[in-house]
């Protein structure tokens, strides 16, 4: 892997409404990733944030794709700064902010890798198109509008798609599925570790198949973790806790064989929420998270 990082804090939550996880960047940077992350080898610089407008400012003009104008800006400009970063030899890691903020990480790391992978750690299936979604909020559709379903504005971002094949695609720790979420995944053949998967097999067991089902046939991926998979009683500062979740240690279990894998070309942690929190505990276990997807070793 690159051993220079690129950190961006995307401080978004229109996505989601209005919820409290435009502050999950500043959480994260409190939990200190850089020093963390220079402390396992690597030369960390961050940029900051991108401009987010306030909500409040805002009106829903579509209640099936709320603040799709905002979104998309926003996205368009994360796609290009991600897409710069790259082509700087650099490993970009976005901070979130709300799950919307995949569509616009993916387009740019597609742009220079269109047989990207991607692993997508989620309570929920994140898979929804404006249809299907029963809340119009953009952060439940990122994965379709990376395979190309969902609003033109969203899905040509960088005007070429789609982003992702579906075969590149697996979902691990979901538990929150809406109906035509379901039929998605079904109908596109998309590999999907729920609970009960994990439940049965294990999280090692798990982990040995994703990687091998994307080692050779991706030319890289990209690691999307959305807090929420993480059981509530663990990771408490997410907006839409699901109980029944991934443990802390089987968290970090799936982070170090992905390290080992030593096939990532980016990553975005995400639905961090500080307002729902407890002494910034799922920031600090964010950044646990992301020093041993990056081979932070215990020994
Ligand atoms: N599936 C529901 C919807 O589409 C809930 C989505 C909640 N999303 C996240 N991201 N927190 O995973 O609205
Ligand atoms: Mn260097
Ligand atoms: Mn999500
Ligand atoms: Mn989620």
């Amino acid at each position: 892997m690159h051993k220079d990082i690129t950190i961006i804090g995307v401080p978004l939550d229109l996505g989601a409404g209005r919820r409290g996880v435009d502050m999950g960047p500043s959480a994260i940077r409190y939990a200190n990733v850089k020093e963390r992350l220079e402390n396992a080898g690597y030369h960390v610089k961050d940029l900051g944030n991108l401009y987010v407008p306030t909500p409040e400012t805002y009106t829903i003009e579509n209640p099936k794709l709320k603040y799709l104008k905002e979104v998309k800006k926003v996205n368009e400009e994360l796609a290009n700064q991600v897409k710069r970063i790259i082509e700087e030899g650099r490993f970009p890691l976005v901070l979130g902010g709300d799950h919307s903020i995949a569509i616009g990480t993916i387009a740019g790391v597609s742009s220079h890798y269109p047989n990207m992978g991607v692993i997508w750690f989620d309570a929920h299936g994140d898979i929804n198109t404006p249809e299907t979604s029963p809340t119009g909020n953009i952060h439940g559709m990122p994965l379709a509008v990376s395979l190309g379903k969902g609003h033109i504005d969203l899905v040509n971002i960088l005007n070429f798609s789609p982003k992702i094949k579906p075969e590149n695609i697996v979902i691990i720790g979901a538990r929150d599925l809406d109906k035509g979420e379901r039929e998605f995944i079904k109908t596109n053949g998309i590999r999907v570790y729920t609970m009960h998967e994990i439940d049965r097999i294990g999280m090692a067991k798990v982990m040995e198949e994703t990687i091998h089902y994307l080692k050779d046939k991706t030319d890289g991926v990209h690691l999307s973790f959305d807090l929420d998979c993480l059981d509530p009683n663990d990771a408490p500062g997410v907006g839409t806790p699901v109980t029944g979740g991934v443990t802390y240690r089987e968290g970090h279990l799936a982070m170090e064989m992905i390290a080992e894998a030593n096939f990532l070309i980016s990553a975005e942690f995400v639905e961090v929420n500080p307002i729902l929190d407890v002494r910034n505990r799922t920031a600090e276990i964010a950044v646990g998270l992301m020093a041993s997807a990056f081979g932070e070793k215990l020994l």
